[in-house]
């Protein structure tokens, strides 16, 4: 086992080397290490200058996020930090990877900085309910003035070495991938200088500019607005101004009580809850971590609409070249503008250049034949929810596509088995369902049939990655994990406001607890064709659908944000939804017809009808193997529907109600409003009388 924190000497610099994989986090190991190092390098009478150093993919990470919550053990960050800045000789700091956390604490504990051009630094504690606790809020202030310091710490923002250099938090950036070597060179340099040590603590010059200014109130208000209901960010701009109204050691334990306001807080666990999750669901269940996975080089996608295009994107953006393949000429020329405009305009906001689009658009080919898609590794299905399509298309596929082309589906709600069952290759099969707008979202579905080969299942989880998506591996079954969800907050949120609710009172419910927006503003993005299309579907097939208000709105043409109307209206070019009487005329025709008397419906109601009916679906979809792990639908959620991260994900947020309650309201429900969605989950009731959670499983 190599040592956790070494130090050895190279000539006159003493060099201090941290090695503790993955991401050499501060835990207690590295912090009690480098105390040790650090005494060795004070004490070595021949070392004038020190070098702190990590070896592996980075430079400290942080403070390790496993420890909290756990009895803290000396030292503490804190103390190494201090004992860093105070040492009398000059440390410098080499970084390379990321600096985040309490790693660009660390460095900004040590008196000279230099970064590998590569590098990227962060301090992006609030992203897990937290704020910089080793002084970060003091001391970067001090070198960067108040808008940067605000800037990095109320949104976690990485910054790249050379902003980070013309900031002022690195004294240097240097070209190579060794920061050992740079970080010698430059403690050489410093040691021929008799470079002095010198303390971020004791500057005040970037202070006074911003003492008194409106900066803080700014930074409280575009918080408001930014980070609605969150605790963290706001606790944030407190400690920055402390770096600007109190002398620096008062600033720290200002920053300590304010630090500690957050751990405590229940947002802080369900960011963390959300941190640890979105890595643990690339773990798939019974899928070897040695699974060989298939080379993918060229996508295939077929339909050119908005899903089609959106998906496109995403392998364009990693660089694999596509082919779109669509039955008319002008579907095709539509679906490629679209992209272009796309791209487009992610240039005017400056988020990539000009010749990034052509690059991008030079990896796009339009197709009106499914010969071209011959040479493809992966074809994605992107046509609209009709099995009798999707039968044929897969049918031509199988025909068409070399052996060991995996075939996908991006359904958002059929069967993958029997979209499978029409080729010769079911194991090559495999549902990818993106989520709306499928260049945006993060959320990945991966869907397994019954013959989904495990290559077929590691290659569509190891794409996700590639393509910056978080993939999830669900089961297969109606709505798979996400929608079928979905489905039973939406029949939920939809029969209150045929009981009496409006609209926008279920959706500033859904809001209020942290949604971006609620589920009628989400449908009419999506477009109100789609559900409609989906419950006529189901209606041939048998089911007994009701009829709804929502039916109507279709059948009237008012399909949403683009066609200008929906559930609410639209100005022309904006996005934001205004309510229309109209809508309530609509709505109040249809409880007529339907011999309803509209009652008082209460907030509580709503949050109750529409969310536990989707914890309730949840713990059946947990009993039915369907979902692996709470996680994977906590995560499913954050990021295919913007479940609020900071509440840790729907089953993590049952937890914290407690399933008791949970379970009473339910039975209450199933009682008053009825319904198989009301019917309690035999896993929720074991749970319950086990005296256990979902983070029991
Ligand atoms: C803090 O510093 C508080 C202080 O201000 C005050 C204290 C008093 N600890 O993401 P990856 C694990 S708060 C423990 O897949 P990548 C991770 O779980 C901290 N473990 O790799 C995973 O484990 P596994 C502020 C950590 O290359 C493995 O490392 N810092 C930590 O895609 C690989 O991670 C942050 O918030 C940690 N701090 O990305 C930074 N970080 O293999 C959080 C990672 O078992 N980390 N792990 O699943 C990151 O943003 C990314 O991990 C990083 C690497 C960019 C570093």
């Amino acid at each position: 086992m190599p040592q956790v924190v070494r130090y050895t000497r190279e000539d006159n610099i003493g060099v201090i080397t941290i090695d503790y994989p993955p991401v050499n986090a501060m835990g207690h190991p590295v912090r009690a290490g480098l105390m040790e190092a650090l005494q060795q390098g004070q004490g070595d009478v021949r070392a004038s200058v020190l070098l702190l150093v990590c070896e592996g993919r980075t430079f400290i990470a942080g403070a390790d996020i496993r420890e909290f919550g756990k009895p803290i053990q000396a030292p503490w960050l804190t103390e190494v930090v201090d004992a860093l800045e105070n040492t009398d000789k000059p440390v410098v700091a080499a970084i390379h990877g990321t600096a985040l956390g309490g790693g660009l604490e660390t460095a900004l504990g040590c008196h000279y900085r230099l970064a590998l051009a590569s590098a990227r630094l962060g301090l992006p504690e609030v992203k897990l309910g937290l704020l910089p606790g080793a002084g970060g809020t003091q001391r970067l202030p001090r070198l960067t003035g108040a808008e940067a310091a605000l800037d990095m710490i109320t949104t976690g923002r990485f910054v790249p070495a050379d902003e980070a250099l013309s900031l002022g938090i690195v004294d240097r950036v240097a070209e190579g991938t060794d920061p050992k070597a740079a970080g010698l060179a430059y403690a050489r340099e410093l040691a021929e200088q008799n470079a002095a040590v010198r303390r971020v603590r004791e500057r005040e010059d970037r202070l006074a500019g911003d003492r008194g200014s409106d900066i803080f109130a700014r930074f409280r208000a575009s918080v408001e607005k930014k980070a609605k209901g969150q605790f963290a960010p706001f606790r944030c701009v407190d400690a920055v101004e402390a770096a600007f109204t109190l002398p620096f050691e008062e600033g720290l334990k200002r920053e300590r009580e304010l630090f500690s306001q957050c751990m405590e807080s229940p947002q802080r666990a369900g960011l963390i809850h959300a941190f640890f999750a979105e890595r643990e669901v690339a773990k798939v269940k019974g899928l070897s971590r040695d699974t060989p996975v298939r080379d993918v080089q060229k996508v295939g996608i077929i339909g050119a609409g908005t899903m089609g295009g959106g998906i496109a994107m995403n392998f364009a953006n990693a660089g694999l070249p596509v082919t779109i393949v669509e039955v008319a000429q002008e579907a095709l020329d539509k679906g490629l503008g679209v992209i272009r405009r796309n791209y487009e305009n992610s240039a005017k906001k400056g988020r990539i250049s000009q010749q990034q689009v052509e690059e991008r658009m030079a990896l796009i080919h339009g197709s009106l034949s499914y010969e071209d898609l011959r040479e493809a590794d992966l074809v994605i299905e992107a046509v609209f929810e009709d099995m009798a399509i999707k039968k044929e298309i897969f049918g031509t596929l199988d025909k068409v596509c070399k052996p060991g082309a995996i075939l996908a589906s991006n359904t958002s709600t059929l069967d993958i088995d029997e979209i499978a069952s029409v080729t010769s290759r079911p194991e090559d099969v495999v549902g990818m369902h993106f989520f709306s707008p499928a260049n945006v979202m993060k959320l990945l579905e991966n869907v397994r049939g019954s013959a989904t080969s495990d290559e077929v299942k590691a290659t569509v989880m190891a794409l996700a990655k590639k393509i910056g998506k978080v993939g999830v591996m669900v089961g297969n079954c109606y709505g798979f994990v996400g929608n079928r969800m979905l489905h039973k907050r939406g029949a939920e949120a939809t029969a209150l406001v045929d009981e009496g609710a409006t609209p926008q009172q279920v959706d500033k419910v859904l809001t209020d607890l942290g949604y971006p927006m609620g589920q009628f503003a989400m449908s009419d993005l999506a477009g109100i064709d789609v559900g409609y299309r989906i419950r006529q579907e189901r209606r041939k097939a048998g089911e007994d659908i009701p009829p709804s208000w929502m039916d109507k709105l279709a059948e009237q043409g008012r399909l949403g944000q683009k066609t200008g109307a929906g559930v609410y209206r639209y100005e022309e070019g904006s996005r934001t939804p205004v309510p229309d009487p109209e809508v309530d005329r609509l709505i109040a025709e249809f409880r007529q017809e339907q011999g309803i008397t509209p009652r008082e419906i209460s907030d509580q109601e709503i949050l109750e009808r529409c969310m536990y009916v989707m914890i309730n679906e949840g713990a059946k979809i947990l009993e039915e193997g369907i979902a692996d792990r709470p996680l994977d639908i906590d995560i499913v959620w954050i990021y295919g529907y913007g479940f609020p991260a900071w509440r840790g994900g729907p089953m993590f947020w049952a937890d914290q109600i407690g399933l008791d309650r949970i379970l009473g309201t339910v039975k209450g429900y199933r009682d008053s409003v009825g319904g198989e969605q009301w019917q309690p989950a035999v896993l929720l009731e074991k749970l319950v009388a086990e005296g256990k959670g979902f983070a029991d499983l």
